[in-house]
């Protein structure tokens, strides 16, 4: 079957649960084309229906076994489940996600079950500006629930997760995790807590250190006290109960009027992005210019200062 190269027509093929269209619609919005504009123009207005969970943790914490475990409850419930794994660490989308990969093959056949790993870019970079847009394109083409994997606790991963509706931070017992987390301000991210592998001995003391901190740092004065479930990924053991919770904090979102700020902040992050990303390939061409390179010949010489030549060149790039 032949993928329509119109932006419109390749929508309308993903939209219809054409994978291929689906990833040639997302590699689109990730080389930054010139027409990712008219992508996400053509895609923006079919969005705000689905519900976009973020899981964190350290690598090896179980993150793509909850996730395969979750994606099975989901369908099972008939819901169409997308999975976009992030990891910035890698040029090559190869290492850990081709393991996910053949771990999840069973869920290749399925129709409702799309998986995309997204890893570091080239010349745009924009890493968590892709995955915003390809959050948006699986919204818009019939997705209930859109998971975003990351691994690490990186200034990237803590970006990519701002557009979670409820992240989940997945831990594990081993000394030192709980403080960890403090340092790394997942506290502050953290909508539920998965404490997996706990068939270890450690488990119920993570799990307490974890319930004591909840209660000492609620991270909203709404009354939102982050639960901590036990799970143990590959037995399917709390899978279930970690579902209920997220369910109650999708309710909690809604309810509160949360999920409003949620989207907005979401938005206002989109907007950021699209005016940092034109606002830097106009620098970079402005100073790719004869004039732009006399301006840091000038300030090379020391005959300007860096704000003044910075004042002179955002001129420029008007
Ligand atoms: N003992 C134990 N091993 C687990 C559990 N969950 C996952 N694993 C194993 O931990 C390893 C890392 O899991 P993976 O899902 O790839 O971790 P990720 O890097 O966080 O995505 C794999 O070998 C899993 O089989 C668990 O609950 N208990
Ligand atoms: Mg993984």
């Amino acid at each position: 079957m032949s993928i329509p190269s119109d932006p419109k027509l390749l929508l309308n093929e993903a939209r219809a649960g054409n994978r291929a269209a689906l990833a040639r619609l997302i590699s689109r919005i990730e080389t930054r084309n010139e027409d990712t504009k008219r992508i996400i123009e053509l895609l923006y207005p079919l969005t705000g229906r689905a519900q976009v969970w973020g899981i964190t943790g350290p690598p090896g914490a179980g993150k793509s076994t909850l996730v395969d475990r979750l994606i099975a409850k989901l369908r099972s419930e008939g819901k169409k489940v997308a999975v976009i794994a992030v990891d910035p660490s890698s040029p090559f989308s190869g290492g850990a996600i081709l393991g996910d990969r053949i771990r999840m093959q069973q869920h290749f056949q399925d129709e409702g079950v799309y998986i995309r790993s997204l890893g570091t870019r080239g010349r745009h970079g924009g890493l968590s500006h892709s995955t915003k847009e390809a959050v948006l394109a699986l919204d818009a083409t019939g997705f209930d629930v859109v998971l975003v994997e990351t691994a690490g606790v990186g200034q990237t991963e803590l970006d990519i997760l701002k557009l979670a509706q409820t992240v989940i931070v997945v831990l594990v017992p081993e000394s030192g995790d709980s403080i960890q987390v403090m340092k790394a301000g997942l506290m502050e991210i953290s909508d539920v807590f998965a404490v997996n592998k706990s068939d270890r001995p450690e488990a119920d003391k993570l799990v307490r250190e974890l319930v004591a901190n909840v209660g000492l740092n609620p991270h909203d004065e709404h009354s939102w006290m982050i639960p901590v479930c036990k799970t143990e990924a590959n037995r399917d053991v709390g899978v279930a109960e970690l579902l209920e919770q997220i369910a109650k904090h999708q309710a909690y979102l809604e309810t509160s009027g949360k999920k409003a700020e949620k989207t907005k902040a979401f938005l206002r992050e989109e907007l950021v992005d699209i005016l940092i990303e034109g606002l830097k390939s106009s620098l970079d061409s402005v100073l790719a210019t004869d004039g732009g390179r006399e301006l840091l010949d000038q300030l090379y010489r020391k005959e300007i200062a860096p704000y003044e030549a910075a004042k002179i060149l955002s001129g420029r790039a008007g």
